[in-house]
């Protein structure tokens, strides 16, 4: 372990902490100086790094490693698992890849792995994977997120493109000079702003709000959930019916177009094909007229206020803010789509402080100003399988092989997935409908998992391979969402037998014969050095000068200077949209598109609309209540869920679900007592929180509880076994995990407590 004089430092997801080590190991993480809101996140991993849950040894299943591949999938996430020794697993890994490939070809492995992993530029677990794998010729993989899909495949189309303009999303410092009037559809989550991806120093999201709320700007918070905004902006709350926001936007539009309100010369300038929007909202396309009334009856808003409030924003300097929950919803790409062209119609798209955004607070990056250097990452080579899917598609996938799926304008087929390999994320937490997954998960011959802990994951894995976290190895943090590039020391041995996702695939490719492409000779701290290296040389070409190794290494980080500008999204367009057009076919923001119109999707035509969700609360008649299943307060998704911090959070042992008195009252629960969450899809056991700051008909249960079936039950509390699988549209076919319908009643006495954290049955095989 490498020596250092200052105190040691890592870097999360969820900001940099001090490590604390004594003879026993890891005994806090204290919060980083020069971050003024730190999370307590981190302080879930110190009590788990090593007991029970952590996995010590590889490990394959029972029935697997007697009968080889294809072995009684149906028993996956059941059976013992037995310890077995790295060359094992190495022979084993290697002779089934092989296999695999000869027999189906590199298409037959699904390595879309998709999830978060651990900050840490080099241990990037996903990345490792993908290169092993493309030195031995591929793997099917997955295209975009679970976080807004929709987006990424809509946003384009409209603006060009969706990563720039959501990276420059308008700083709060030019919000807090610019903008009069705040209107936040899915509010401004400070429990989201915990994060960024890939690391930070200074969590910057409470101090963003309370500037603006201190220079006068008003905020209104549309959602279910008042919450959603923090008391500091005083925010007046308007409780749409959840997945209804492209309905109130509609509305909203309809307004400024019946009242002359609109911005003609902006959107002659700047936008195309605003008069097939307008002919919609007028109802000349389909009869009916977008009034206020319209999306009254839709929203269960009252009609005057949504009318107070679109004369308000076309009379002040407003910003609209996008939450990505809206795009993880049946139908999401309409909100996004609709919202850009509200926005327009009030041409204040480009100005400082005002126009649009994507999410304040979703991340602590999203209005954070900063520099954008593009830093290094691990080279992942080429892959010449072309197959993919869209990353929600992958129960579909596993059960449909050679079925046809629709996507941005192409028709593609599913390969048939035999090897299915998993490095850094876990689908059963972030997938939906989880007992239909599972059942289809028990069909591939042979499902291989890299994992530190376990999680429902690893359970469902034939062949376990145990990692490292980021505090048993030393990494970089380098991020362009930050201005914080930290070291990441290692604080403690790796524990057990776990090896870094780097090693395991180090050990895999030398009986391969592929190590000398996988390593290129380089150790981690030679690629570390080479990352940092190139990182360098870009900053430097943005005229900000990095450390040198030696330097960065002692003194633990680096703050990037922020630039003299405020961020301002769409700022050079506006200026100029002839020298600098948008990347869509007019040059400008398509406000109908040609192309998507194009494609004659049913479920997404060539402009916004509004088309009723699968599930919401305007057609209730099987289940009553609405369940919105957001990021948990406490931790990232599933990871650290055993840790305390997350545990400290639950009622009785369960998860919390939040409920509007009345409908409690009206069902007859009471705080603190156990429930049943269920649909046709499955059963989700809880703790009940009543409250009014949720609107009536809807409840609301975080993600992220480790998932412990039993039949078609979560004992856990995972609401991913009740929401729907399905794509957003043909378009992007994104998951729509908050458009859920439930019902909600006691559950029966003295229900057994979950067993997910103590580990699964272990055989030790004598040497
Ligand atoms: N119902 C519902 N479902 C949702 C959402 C929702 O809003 N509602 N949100 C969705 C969204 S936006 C997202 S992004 C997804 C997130 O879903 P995921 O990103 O899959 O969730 P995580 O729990 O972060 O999974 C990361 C896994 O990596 C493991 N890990 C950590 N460090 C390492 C490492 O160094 N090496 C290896 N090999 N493993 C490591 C952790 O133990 C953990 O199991 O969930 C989605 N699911
Ligand atoms: N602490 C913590 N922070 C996180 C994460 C985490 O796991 N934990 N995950 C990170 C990731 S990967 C992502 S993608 C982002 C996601 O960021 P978001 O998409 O913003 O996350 P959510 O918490 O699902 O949704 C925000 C709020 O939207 C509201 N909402 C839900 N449905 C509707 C609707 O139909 N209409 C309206 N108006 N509002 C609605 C909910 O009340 C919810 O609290 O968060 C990131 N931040
Ligand atoms: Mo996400």
């Amino acid at each position: 372990m490498k020596q250092t004089h200052r105190d040691l430092l890592t870097s999360a997801h969820w900001g940099t902490y001090h490590v604390d080590v004594d003879a026993g190991g890891v005994t806090a993480l204290r919060p980083f100086e020069q971050d003024g809101d730190p999370s307590p996140i981190g302080q879930g991993i110190a009590g788990v790094l090593d007991g029970p849950t952590r996995i010590t040894a590889p490990m394959v299943r029972k029935s697997w490693l007697e009968g080889g591949p294809g072995s009684a999938g149906h028993l996956r996430g059941e059976e013992p698992f037995v310890e077995v020794s790295w060359a094992e697993t190495d022979r084993l890994v290697s002779a089934e890849l092989s296999r695999v490939i000869e027999t189906h070809g590199n298409r037959a492995i699904y390595a879309g792995s998709y999830g978060w992993a651990s900050a840490g530029r080099f241990h990037h677990a996903q990345g490792q994977l993908k290169r092993f794998l493309n030195c031995i010729g591929g793997y099917t993989g997955s295209k975009n997120t679970y976080s807004f899909a929709a987006a990424e495949v809509l946003v384009p189309h409209v603006l060009g493109d969706f990563r720039g303009p959501l990276d420059s999303t308008t700083s709060w410092q030019s919000i807090a000079k610019h903008c009069e009037l705040f209107v936040a559809f899915g509010g401004v989550p400070l429990k989201n702003g915990q994060i960024s991806q890939g690391g930070l120093g200074a969590h910057v999201q409470k101090a963003g709000i309370t500037g603006a709320a201190e220079a006068g700007v008003t905020f209104v918070n549309i959602s279910p959930l008042k919450t959603d905004m923090d008391a500091v902006a005083q925010a007046e709350w308007i409780a749409p019916r959840p997945s209804t926001d492209t309905a109130l936007m509609l509305g909203l539009a309809h307004v400024l177009l019946d009242e002359a309100l609109h911005d003609t010369a902006f959107l002659a300038k700047y936008t195309a094909g605003f008069d097939r929007f307008a002919a919609y909202l007028r109802g000349e396309t389909d009869g009916i007229p977008k009034s206020a009334n319209w999306a009254a009856d839709i929203c269960a808003i009252p009609a005057d206020k949504i009318r107070t409030l679109a004369r308000r924003m076309a009379r002040q300097r407003t910003m609209i803010s996008v939450s990505w929950s809206l795009t993880r919803q049946d139908h999401g790409e309409q909100p996004f789509w609709a919202a850009i062209a509200l926005a327009s119609m009030l041409g204040q798209i480009g100005l400082p402080g005002t126009g649009l955004g994507f999410g304040y607070s979703a991340m602590n990056n999203v209005g954070l100003n900063r520099r954008q250097i593009e830093y290094a990452s691990l080279p992942q080579g080429h892959n010449p399988v072309p197959d993919f899917i869209p990353v929600a598609r992958v129960t579909d996938l596993l059960e449909n092989p050679g079925g046809y799926f629709d996507y941005d304008g192409q028709s593609r087929s599913y390969p048939d997935i035999r090897l299915v390999w998993w490095a850094g994320g876990n689908p059963f937490h972030h997938h939906q409908d989880l007992n239909r997954m599972r059942r289809a998960w028990a069909r591939p011959e042979t499902v291989i998992v890299n994992e530190w802990c376990w999680n429902s994951l690893a359970r469902h894995a034939d062949i376990v391979l145990p990692c490292t976290t980021p505090l048993e190895r030393s990494d970089i943090a380098l991020t362009p969402k930050d201005p914080f590039q930290v070291v990441m020391d290692q604080a403690i041995d790796p524990v057990g037998q776990a090896k870094s996702d780097h090693d395991i695939f180090c050990g895999i490719a030398a009986r391969m014969g592929v190590e000398a492409a996988f390593t290129e000779g380089r150790s981690p701290e030679d690629w570390q050095r080479w990352l940092y290296d190139i990182s360098r040389q870009s900053a430097a070409r943005e005229g900000v000068s990095l450390p040198d190794w030696d330097s960065f290494q002692r003194d633990g980080y680096f703050r990037v200077p922020e630039p003299e500008q405020d961020m301002i999204m769409l700022e050079s367009f506006r200026k100029d949209p002839v020298a600098h057009p948008l990347k869509t076919p007019s040059g400008k923001i398509e406000i109908f598109s040609q192309t998507i119109a194009g494609f004659e999707y049913d479920d997404c035509p060539g402009h916004p609309a509004w088309m009723t969700p699968v599930e919401w609360l305007g057609d209730a008649r099987a289940y009553p209540l609405h369940m919105i299943s957001n990021q948990p307060r406490t931790k990232l998704h599933s990871q650290l869920d055993h840790g305390i911090v997350s545990q400290s959070g639950r009622i009785k042992g369960r998860e919390p679900c939040m409920m509007h008195s009345a409908d409690a009252a009206a069902r007859g629960l009471v705080p603190g007592q156990v429930v049943r969450i269920f649909n046709d899809r499955g059963t989700c056991i809880a703790g009940l929180e009543v409250s009014d700051d949720i609107m009536p008909g809807v409840v609301q249960i975080s993600t992220g509880a480790w998932y412990d079936p039993q039949a078609d039950a979560c004992r856990n509390g995972n609401p991913n076994v009740l929401t729907p699988d399905k794509g957003t549209s043909r378009l992007a076919q994104g998951p729509i995990a908050h458009s859920c319908l439930v019902e909600i009643e006691a559950a029966p006495e003295g229900l057994a407590h979950s067993q997910i954290y103590t580990p699964p049955e272990l055989i030790s095989r004598a040497p």
